[in-house]
């Protein structure tokens, strides 16, 4: 095998898109590919351990690949399209992996609109200046500080942490993250507040003139609107409700004057009602210091990785669509799930259940997870390690290619053949073909031209948490862990709480919210914010608690917008 051909991309979703390479039996991380440079991480290993799917199950029986496919095809058959519904997840971010809502497309399931993931922020971001496009990763590299902002980026994006880890860092978090320890200066802010604080950011600016005229000269849009909304308050107001003292932003102000920053934006900071306003409300900080348009520095978030290329797989539709955290399983007759597991990572996981209940699944992935409990009928995804794909990244400007390293197993079928298959029974328009497709990605340039005019975000209207809190409550915080990759390898199902609450390690408790409840073991660990009950994502039992509705301008998961209280039990 030529060198070329034995490149693999690290399929799983996370920033970094690592490329890796398989030399004699073993995949190496690319030291070619900028970010991976040379190494693949802990969920790598794992990834490559995990016991696949190897046979097709129909109610509880193993079955052949080709009887799975013919239930599935007459099933479609009998059943009326818009009671179909296609539901996918992100347990595979290649590009080959939207080639079947082709055709579910084309058979006129119901789709989902929204995210459970980056959809508030990405509202929040667009609104100001049109589309979510990260700046050259150079420009980070170039930076003097880096402002960590509701993000753990030296575990969620460890490879693109690793290329800047001797800079200055500010970390603004409700947890003592590992960025944070690392950090100068560590704002440990209330949830749900940061609004609050880049409006205090505006406010400090202007009194010491460091504003960018020119910046908002020329490409601005209602900067003085923006400014207006940041002096409604006395200064020393923000200091209670989002719990940072001024003594702290005076010193930030110190420490960044002059200085090439870059913010690194998480998905902290919009998991809320109205995270877009709050995501905006930090853009447009960003953008009153001019940071957009500088020689360095800038504001990172989870791009919007396929930005300037054409779908290749897209076809146009009437389909219905319906907001995806607020999906009803139950309501359908027949539900199609690739690559997720929302028993686990959706939101009201009792509702998930009792639909999926209620409906004839089929689920198309690599893993008996969670989810599988409650299908009818399951199809095993092929190991990406057996199918052609490419990796686009929401994280920097990187691709990274997978070509086949290993034979695949015949009891399996990549989401290309799965599509391919069912377009040929129904015959609909073919899809084009794996290498064109491929290629297309691989050569296209995508044109990242920047904006021409930031919008301001000139009115905020926010319902702050810390209103409703009461001394019971807790706020609810669910973040990545180093060692899993959302629902993957996940195993942590602790509640982690800190010692001034007056639990014990190991307490039994029943937490509850306004949607459910479930029981946890507590885990003492002063990390954590004295008011704050937090939980890996990927824990089995956290989204009993949160709440199947849909932020106010994205249709997205808002999976912080809930206030908790813990008993023992
Ligand atoms: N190891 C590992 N890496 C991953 C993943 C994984 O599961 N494991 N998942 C991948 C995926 S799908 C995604 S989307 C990305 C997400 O990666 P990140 O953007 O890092 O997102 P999270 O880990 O959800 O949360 C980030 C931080 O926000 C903080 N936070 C919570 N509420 C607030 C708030 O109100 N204000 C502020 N300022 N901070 C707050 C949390 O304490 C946490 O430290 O990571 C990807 N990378
Ligand atoms: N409370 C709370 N909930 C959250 C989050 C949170 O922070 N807090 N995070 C949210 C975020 S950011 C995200 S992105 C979502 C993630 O939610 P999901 O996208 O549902 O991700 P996972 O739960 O990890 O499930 C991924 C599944 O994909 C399957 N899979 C892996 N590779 C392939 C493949 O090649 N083909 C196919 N067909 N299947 C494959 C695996 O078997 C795995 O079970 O969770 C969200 N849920
Ligand atoms: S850091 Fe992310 S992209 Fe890289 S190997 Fe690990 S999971 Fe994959
Ligand atoms: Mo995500």
């Amino acid at each position: 095998m030529s060198l070329d051909n034995n490149k693999v991309a690290c399929p799983m979703d996370c920033y970094d898109a690592c490329q890796g390479q398989m030399i004699d039996e073993n995949i190496k991380g690319s030291k070619e590919h900028k970010t991976t440079n040379g190494k693949l991480c802990v969920n790598f290993a794992n990834l490559l351990k995990e016991e696949n799917l190897s046979s097709a199950i129909f109610q509880g029986k193993k079955i052949s690949l080709d009887e799975s496919l013919n239930i599935l095809r007459d099933k479609l058959k009998n059943t009326t399209p818009s009671n179909t519904l296609f539901y996918t997840g992100s347990g595979n971010l290649g590009v080959m992996q939207s080639s079947t809502k082709n055709f579910f497309t084309q058979y006129g399931s119901t789709l989902t609109r929204g995210s459970l993931c980056d959809g508030i922020g990405a509202a929040g971001i667009e609104a100001g200046r049109q589309h979510v496009i990260n700046p050259p990763i150079q420009k980070l590299i170039d930076a003097d500080i880096i402002i960590v902002w509701g993000r753990n980026f030296s575990v969620t994006s460890s490879h693109m942490y690793n290329l800047v880890k001797d800079k200055t860092f500010v970390t603004i978090d409700p947890i003592c993250t590992d960025i944070a320890k690392k950090s100068k200066i560590h704002m440990q802010i209330n949830p749900k507040t940061d609004y609050e604080l880049a409006l205090l950011f505006t406010r400090f600016a202007y009194m010491q003139d460091l504003e960018d005229k020119e910046f908002i000269e020329e490409f601005g849009n209602g900067a003085d609107w923006f400014f207006d909304i940041s002096r409604n308050r006395p200064v020393v107001s923000y200091e209670a409700t989002t719990g940072v003292p001024l003594s702290q932003v005076n010193d930030f102000f110190d420490l960044i004057q002059n200085k090439k920053v870059a913010i690194m934006l998480g998905l902290g900071v919009q998991k809320y009602f109205e995270g877009a306003q709050i995501t905006r409300c930090i853009d447009s900080f960003a953008a009153y210091m001019g940071y957009h348009k500088q020689d360095a520095g800038g504001l990172w978030y989870l791009s919007d990785s396929s930005y300037g290329y054409e779908k290749q797989f897209e076809v146009k539709g009437n389909n219905k669509k319906v907001s995806i955290p607020k999906v009803d399983f139950g309501s359908y007759d027949l539900v199609f799930i690739q690559g997720g597991n929302p028993v686990v990572s959706h939101p009201n996981t009792q509702k998930v259940i009792d639909g999926l209940k209620n409906t004839f699944v089929v689920y198309f992935g690599t893993t008996l997870n969670d989810t599988c409990e409650y299908a009818d009928l399951i199809i095993p995804s092929s190991s990406f390690l057996s199918k052609k794909d490419l990796r686009l990244s929401y994280g920097h400007e990187f691709k990274s290619i997978s070509n086949i390293v290993k034979i695949k197993n015949e009891n399996t079928i990549s989401e290309y053949e799965l599509a391919s298959y069912l377009i040929e029974q129904f015959g609909f328009e073919k899809l084009k073909s794996e290498d064109e497709v491929i290629s297309y990605y691989e050569n296209h340039k995508p044109n990242l031209s920047d904006f021409g005019t930031f919008n301001f975000i000139e009115e905020v209207e926010i319902e702050a948490l810390y209103k409703d809190k009461t001394a019971d409550n807790f706020y609810f915080i669910t973040a990545k862990a180093k060692n899993s990759l959302n629902s993957q390898f996940a195993k942590d199902n602790f509640v982690y709480l800190n010692s001034a609450t007056n639990f014990k390690d190991g307490d039994l408790v029943n937490i509850s919210s306004k949607n459910g409840s479930a029981q946890f073991v507590v885990k003492i660990d002063d990390d954590i914010k004295s008011d704050c009950a937090f939980f890996f994502a990927g824990n089995k039992y956290v989204n009993y608690l949160t709440l199947a509705l849909e932020d106010e301008s994205s249709f997205s998961a808002m999976y912080q917008e809930v206030l908790v209280e813990i008993e023992l039990s």
